[in-house]
């Protein structure tokens, strides 16, 4: 391939894809946050260290800043959180051209569709990826648990060719021509989880429990919103999906938690702010999602954390 594909954002997933990326000798950049995160990278000789069941591997990448040079980015994963996306995209925007193509790797929804509308020109792909993963350190990220990516185009256009990267990358990852509805269960699935296990500071297994009879409204609320974007899934299997993600993920703390937990801010906002104020567009009314939504806030204002 000539063209080297960017990675824009190092977290978790960044370094993950990027890891992957390094190991099949695909070119790609990493592009990081600001010079002081590049000096700690060169520090430790822009090695990346990817550690999965016991082993670790150490790989070369290539880090850079977004104006450590004027080349054009033509492809370009974001990784970073729901939050960060705008600020990240502009600080590279000088770099992007007509024909390139963004992927967005985001929880939540809201940061998708702000993209497409900045960047109207550019193909923008959209993408939920079920793979677990954490950091260690600023180049050490530990493959939690094997998942699978969905990708898709909300113009509902067919994959890209160069897509075949991530294959070759061993990305296991499936092409969705209607991504929206994917991207819709998942956020439902993470408004009926993720806010629970930050209010109670609980893993995702104990959150029927913790939510006790306010669990079954909230699912309905989330049927009735899911139907009125157009996902087509029955309220027992909405059940059934949440409960077979709380089984197998029960002792792991979601990705709001572990916000909550390393004082960073979450992404309320793309969840469970989305949720609400879809459905306030949508005329419904969904008021165990809003005191759900509003409790969650007046936690993260007592944990010094932004409420949105
Ligand atoms: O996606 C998740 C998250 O933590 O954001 C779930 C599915 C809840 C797994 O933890």
């Amino acid at each position: 391939m000539s063209e080297p594909l960017h990675i824009l954002g190092a977290g978790s997933l960044g370094l993950l894809w990027a890891a992957r990326c390094a190991r099949a000798g695909i070119d790609c950049r990493l592009i990081l946050r600001n010079p002081a995160a590049l000096r700690e990278w060169l520090d430790r000789d822009s090695v990346l260290l990817l550690e999965r069941q016991e082993t670790i591997e150490s790989l070369p990448v290539t880090v850079e800043l977004a104006d450590s040079s004027n080349e054009p980015i033509r492809h370009l994963i974001i990784a970073t959180k729901a939050w960060a996306v705008a600020g990240a995209l502009e600080s590279i925007a000088s770099r992007l051209q007509a024909d390139s193509q963004l992927v967005l790797l985001q929880n939540g929804l809201g940061s998708q569709q702000a993209t497409s509308q900045r960047f109207p020109s550019q193909r923008v792909l959209y993408a939920s990826t079920t793979d677990g993963a954490w950091k260690r350190a600023a180049n050490h990220v530990v493959w939690a648990g094997i998942g699978q990516t969905l990708l898709g185009d909300p113009r509902q256009q067919p994959a890209p060719e160069w897509l075949a990267l991530l294959s070759q990358a061993g990305i296991d990852w499936r092409w969705e021509q209607d991504i929206l509805p994917v991207l819709w269960l998942k956020l439902a699935i993470n408004c009926a989880i993720n806010p629970i296990t930050a209010l109670h500071d609980c893993p995702n297994g104990e959150v029927p429990e913790r939510a006790g009879p306010l669990f079954a409204p909230l699912l309905a609320e989330l049927h009735t919103l899911l139907g009125s974007q157009g996902v087509q899934l029955s309220l027992t299997e909405l059940t059934q999906r949440v409960h077979s993600v709380i089984q197998a993920t029960a002792a792991n703390s979601s990705s709001m938690r572990q916000d909550v937990h390393a004082g960073r801010r979450t992404e309320i906002n793309f969840i469970l702010g989305h949720a609400c104020r879809t459905a306030r567009l949508a005329g419904l009314a969904t008021p165990v999602l809003d005191s759900l939504h509003q409790q969650l806030q007046d936690h993260l204002i007592n944990l010094g954390l932004p409420p949105a």
